[in-house]
């Protein structure tokens, strides 16, 4: 029965969305998919801010609980720059991890180049000033995230390359330095059919160390007559080594309910790019764009989310190429 409790996990705010519109410093279109840290006692919001021409920047928020009274800074931590071309249209969906090596907070995040959306590196310790390390990977790319620490001398990254044919599947690659990449493999597949998680799939917030292993959000973009509909589930890997998948929910644990989710720029999206947990309390709290338009909130027992992934379905791997 440990799937049937999968969508009871995550509870909403009662106060979403937390952010919308209104709540900028500056007029925009929309708010959403967020990358959050917590840093010196305060929770980081680095939110996707659209603009009214179409184009987005990443902005810093701050607030003590994480939850209510938000404080934006004025100027956007990161907004296409002339001297990076490769963000011409924009910079998206930012996930946050703590190197404690480089001492600095690493932001993987979409740049939207007019070559198609590709990954980008920038590196930041205080939230205040940035460190471009550029593009990562080319067109189309997207929905990347590193782990804090290497692995046998190497960073690892999930990624999400679109392949000009068949599934979009979630990737691993390896880095000596943070700027070549290789050792390409499927990391989790997207399934196929009626699936909710069938065709496309990506990283959602950044994997999380716990005793069992990494634990790791992804959604999937189900496709329908009346466009996707974007939810999420979760998944277990290996802690020492990442590359092995060790258990994936069959089930979503969310999915667009209330209206904010179901309504916006885009319908029917749950997109979270970041949590933050607090061991002591047993509390993960999740943030996500709500339907390409707001910010919404959902927390969890961490305990309940870990007892319930360690209990889901054996993953089985398939060789890179064996798929299509
Ligand atoms: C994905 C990304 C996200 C977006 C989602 C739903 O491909 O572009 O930024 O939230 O689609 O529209």
């Amino acid at each position: 029965m440990a799937e049937l409790r999968g969508r009871h996990l995550f509870v909403r705010y009662q106060g979403n969305p937390i952010l919308t519109a209104d709540d900028l410093p500056c007029p925009a279109n929309t708010v959403f998919n967020p990358g959050a840290a917590r840093v010196d006692g305060e929770t980081v919001l680095l939110l996707r801010v659209e603009d009214l021409r179409g184009i987005s920047s990443l902005h810093v928020a701050r607030s003590n609980d994480g939850l209510t009274e938000w404080r934006m800074e004025e100027e956007p931590l990161l907004a296409p720059d002339h001297g990076h071309p490769e963000e011409i249209w924009g910079c998206e969906d930012p996930r946050l991890v703590f190197l404690p090596e480089r001492e600095a907070w690493a932001i993987t995040y979409t740049a939207y180049s007019n070559r198609g959306p590709l990954v980008s590196l920038a590196m930041t310790r205080d939230f205040r000033h940035v460190e471009r390390l550029g593009p990562v990977m080319p067109p189309d790319d997207k929905d990347a995230a590193l782990f804090p620490r290497r692995f046998g001398g190497r960073w690892v990254m999930i990624h999400r390359p679109a392949p000009l044919t068949g599934l979009a599947h979630m990737w691993i690659a390896y880095s000596p330095d943070l700027r070549h990449w290789g050792d390409h493999a499927v990391l989790l597949e997207a399934r196929e059919g009626a699936w909710w998680d069938a065709g496309k799939i990506g990283l959602g917030p950044p994997p999380l160390a716990t005793p069992a292993g990494w634990l790791m959000m992804y959604h999937g973009a189900h496709s329908t007559a009346s466009g996707p509909i974007y939810r999420v589930g979760l998944a277990l890997l290996d802690l020492d080594h990442p590359e092995v998948v060790l258990r994936r929910s069959d089930e979503w644990v969310m999915a667009p309910a209330e209206q904010y989710e179901e309504i916006g720029d885009v319908d029917k999206v749950i997109f979270p790019n970041g949590w933050v947990l607090d061991e002591a309390a047993d509390e993960l709290v999740l943030y996500y764009g709500a339907g390409d338009s707001v910010v919404g909130a959902a927390t969890a027992r961490f305990s309940e989310v870990l007892d319930y992934v360690k209990k889901a379905p054996p993953y089985q791997h398939r060789r890179t190429g064996d798929h299509g």
